[in-house]
């Protein structure tokens, strides 16, 4: 079997998404997410100008080797534009092989290691009344985890809570330039506990409760945040702060027992390494399209679980339906599994992008479709053109920019 061609779609329903097709002289073919939120049209070129060329004759079925190939061959290491565009061809690869075989790709991972993947949904408000709310809501469907997400008192705006009433999304199309939203470590501090404090005292000591601080703090100042909730046992704090220095971790652990989930921003294993390796973290948040493809992300999870290390793979919706398929095969067989993490997408992106995964009671089922089972309905796809879309832009009160 040979790879006969290989395309890029580029699509917004509702939001951008950039998918890679190969397709073989068998007529089987392979899809995977390349999408980059905010660089969507790096990634499409990079693939487009400088690896589908690459692809065409290739044996599909050599996907140790392409990946190698890929990643040895364009010399300039690691990097989210390069790791995502690998991370495309490996996904449509492992697509191809499954429909091969005729077997979901989790039976080539080695099968099912639990009957579902436990997810956790956003429960986000500007108030903690409104979020108890949602959080009812929730728990209502069968969540057994979720993360929660309140307004500042004297911020304007806040990471993670929708803009008036709607839930929160990253990334919108509705100004030429990034959105900009201020911050205060203070008050943020002075708040969240208040928040877990309410949440915990409603549902009881069982409902697992995250927290996402978007890389905002300092070492320091994330172990105060980290033993100020102690008393109501969040189940991870995430992003507690700017992971580039991978040793500030180690001045968090000295001070709390908070289970801390970094990593949805990592590429490569090597940015992980001395986090797992040092046990500075409880789960590591990577997911496929970021971080090399399945055949990658697979090896982080490895190295991890030697190191009571568990998967918590990212699942915003500006990882398309594909990724989602592909994480679940992964989380449905590593021996690792922590919790997945679980946006719906819009109706329109799930009419683009047709899949069999399921959610019931708390869990996804990966589909049992041979391969990913998800697809592309390029007709569908032809119909939402690209917008450009910004990330926000943060700024402390005096104007300093500040992690979003
Ligand atoms: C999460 C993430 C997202 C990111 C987004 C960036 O935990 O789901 O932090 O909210 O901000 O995926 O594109
Ligand atoms: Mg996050």
């Amino acid at each position: 079997m040979r790879i006969t061609s290989a395309k890029v779609v580029v699509t917004s329903p509702g939001r951008n998404f950039v998918t890679l097709k190969i397709e073989t002289d068998e007529g089987v073919y392979g899809i995977g997410d390349a999408t980059l939120n905010g660089r969507e049209l790096a990634v499409a070129s990079y693939l487009t100008e400088h690896v589908v060329p690459l692809l065409i004759g290739r044996d599909p079925a050599r996907i140790e080797d392409t990946w190698q190939y890929l990643y040895q061959g364009a010399y300039w290491r690691r990097g989210p534009v390069t790791m995502s565009a690998i991370a495309a061809v490996d996904t449509a690869l492992w697509d191809i092989k499954g429909k091969v075989a005729g077997l979901p790709v989790y039976q080539l991972l080695g099968g099912r290691s639990r009957d579902g993947v436990t997810v956790y949904g956003h429960a986000s408000a500007e108030t903690t009344d409104g979020l108890l709310k949602e959080v009812d809501r929730f728990v209502a469907l069968g969540y057994k985890a979720v993360r929660i997400q309140t307004g500042v008192p004297g911020l304007p705006s806040t990471y993670g809570v929708g803009h008036a009433g709607t839930t929160y999304e990253p990334a919108n199309a509705e100004s030429a330039l990034p959105e900009e939203s201020a911050w205060s470590t203070e008050k943020y501090l002075a708040h969240v506990p208040s928040v877990f404090a309410q949440v915990r005292a409603e549902f009881g000591p069982t409902l697992g409760l995250l927290h996402d601080v978007h890389h905002r703090l300092t070492p320091i100042e994330a172990a105060r945040l980290g033993k100020s909730l102690e008393p109501y046992t969040p189940y991870w704090i995430e992003d507690p702060v700017r992971a580039e220095l991978q040793e500030g971790f180690r001045l968090i652990r000295q001070h709390t027992t908070t289970p801390i989930a970094v990593g949805e921003v990592f590429n490569s294993i090597w940015d992980c390494q001395q986090l797992i390796q040092e046990q500075l973290i409880d789960f590591v948040r990577t997911t496929v399209v970021h971080a090399g493809g399945i055949t990658h992300l697979r090896r982080i999870f490895d190295l991890a679980s030697l190191y009571h290390v568990r998967s918590g793979s990212h699942g915003a919706t500006d990882l398309s339906p594909v990724c989602l398929s592909a994480a679940l095969q992964l989380d449905i067989s590593i021996p690792n599994f922590g919790l997945q993490e679980y946006m719906p997408h819009s109706a329109e992106t799930d009419a683009v992008f047709p899949h069999g995964y399921t959610f019931a009671d708390g869990y996804l089922q990966p589909s049992d479709e041979p391969g990913l089972g998800v697809d592309l309905d390029e007709e569908a796809a032809a119909e939402y053109p690209y917008r450009p879309a910004y990330l926000p832009v943060n700024r402390l009160e005096d104007g300093t920019v500040h992690p979003w």
